[in-house]
């Protein structure tokens, strides 16, 4: 039928550089501004899909930086992919992953933007080509990370008392391990049990002194640890996973579904982040779910800080997901002062509802877009 003969027409990558509603501070990098990779994939139907990649600060966190997202799609992943059938994002993805290694930014980018397309062309969410929602609604955490624990207790109250969040994540790590202790119970001890709060060390502990200080997380009342080691240690991951009641998430340490099965074996226990990002997209972050799931670990909804169009693309997956027992943290487009798209996400009643229009359920705001693009 008609919908099976749409081709990809072409795909833009475009740079876009956002201011953020205050610096962020993680372990390895401060971030006054976020990078989008934005993609807009057209078919010879007249149809565009879009989709989105971020990093955080650079190439300080991962080995992707929004330069050579852009670099990837325009010069080795559109050539392989222009001319073939929009209708499979499997097919196309399939064609990528044999000639392009790793870059799953690029790929998690081309993916959403084929599923908004292909979900506009046949009228339905992206969820339903996922399979269905089995939620309609996602919590959403909020990450503190002013630096200032007085100043991160204000931001929790406000955000608590507009029913925002009730969920928080701390960025620890940066400094010594008892003056964050000291931050991490001071925040738990001023907003007391109507909160959670989680911590998050982005690799900065060695299993050595995760050991050690992992039970002064605890005995603050944490509800779980995330990636307190470096990512090549999952045996290690395992191991404080294995020997701590307050569950150890992975993050870093798990990406593509290999890395979770290859993480199951290294005996894993507990949580693992999951982020269209890591994964290639929406239908590879649902692989990885299935192997954690098959593996009895709990599945969380990370980002990578995306703006609207990569959240809602993560939230139509993380709502497809059979279990997602640990919430979600799809607050990127609450840090951004602005974005790119004529409705952005919001959070109401601690929850993030997922877009029930045809596609990802977002459009791009052409003016905002053109202001800013790095290039213009
Ligand atoms: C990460 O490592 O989890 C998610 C929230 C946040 O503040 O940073 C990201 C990345
Ligand atoms: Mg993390």
């Amino acid at each position: 039928n008609n919908h099976d003969q749409a081709c990809i027409a072409s795909i833009e990558a475009i740079i876009v550089d956002l201011p953020t509603i205050r610096e962020h501070r993680l372990a390895m990098t401060t971030m006054s501004r976020q990078t989008l990779v934005i993609v807009r994939l057209r078919c010879d139907d007249g149809i565009e899909g879009v989709g989105e990649a971020t990093t955080i600060g650079g190439l300080s966190y991962g080995e992707q930086s929004p330069e050579s997202i852009k670099l990837a799609l325009d010069r080795y992943i559109s050539p392989l992919v222009i001319g073939m059938s929009a209708a499979s994002a499997n097919a196309v993805l399939a064609k990528v992953d044999q000639s392009v290694q790793g870059n799953s930014l690029a790929k998690s980018a081309l993916e959403t933007a084929l599923l908004d397309a292909q979900g506009k062309r046949l009228g339905v969410p992206v969820h339903a080509l996922l399979g269905g929602a089995v939620r309609n609604s996602l919590p959403v955490l909020w990450t503190l990370a002013s630096g200032d624990s007085a100043r991160d207790i204000d931001e929790a109250r406000q955000l608590l008392d507009v029913r925002r969040h009730k969920v928080f994540k701390l960025k620890i790590g940066k400094r010594s391990p008892r003056a964050d202790i000291e931050h991490v119970a001071a925040i738990k001890s001023a907003l007391g049990d109507l909160v959670e709060i989680t911590v998050d060390l982005n690799q900065a502990w060695s299993e050595a002194v995760a050991a050690r200080h992992i039970p002064d997380l605890q005995a603050a009342g944490v509800m779980l640890v995330e990636q307190p080691i470096a990512k090549e240690n999952r045996r290690g991951l395992a191991r404080l996973a294995q020997r701590f009641i307050v569950p150890i998430m992975a993050d870093e340490a798990v990406s593509t579904p290999a890395d979770m099965f290859d993480y199951a074996c290294e005996g894993a226990a507990g949580i693992v982040a999951l982020k269209i990002a890591k994964s290639g997209g929406p239908l590879g972050v649902m692989r990885t779910a299935a192997v954690a799931d098959a593996a009895g670990v709990g599945c969380y909804g990370g980002t990578m800080l995306e703006g609207t169009i990569g959240s809602i693309a993560s939230a139509h997956a993380f709502a497809a997901c059979r279990t997602m027992e640990w919430g979600t943290e799809l607050f990127g487009p609450l840090l951004l002062k602005d974005d790119i798209v004529v409705e952005r996400a919001a959070v109401a009643d601690f929850e993030l509802a997922v877009p029930m229009a045809p596609g990802l359920g977002v459009a791009i705001d052409e003016d905002k877009l053109a202001f800013y693009r790095r290039d213009q």
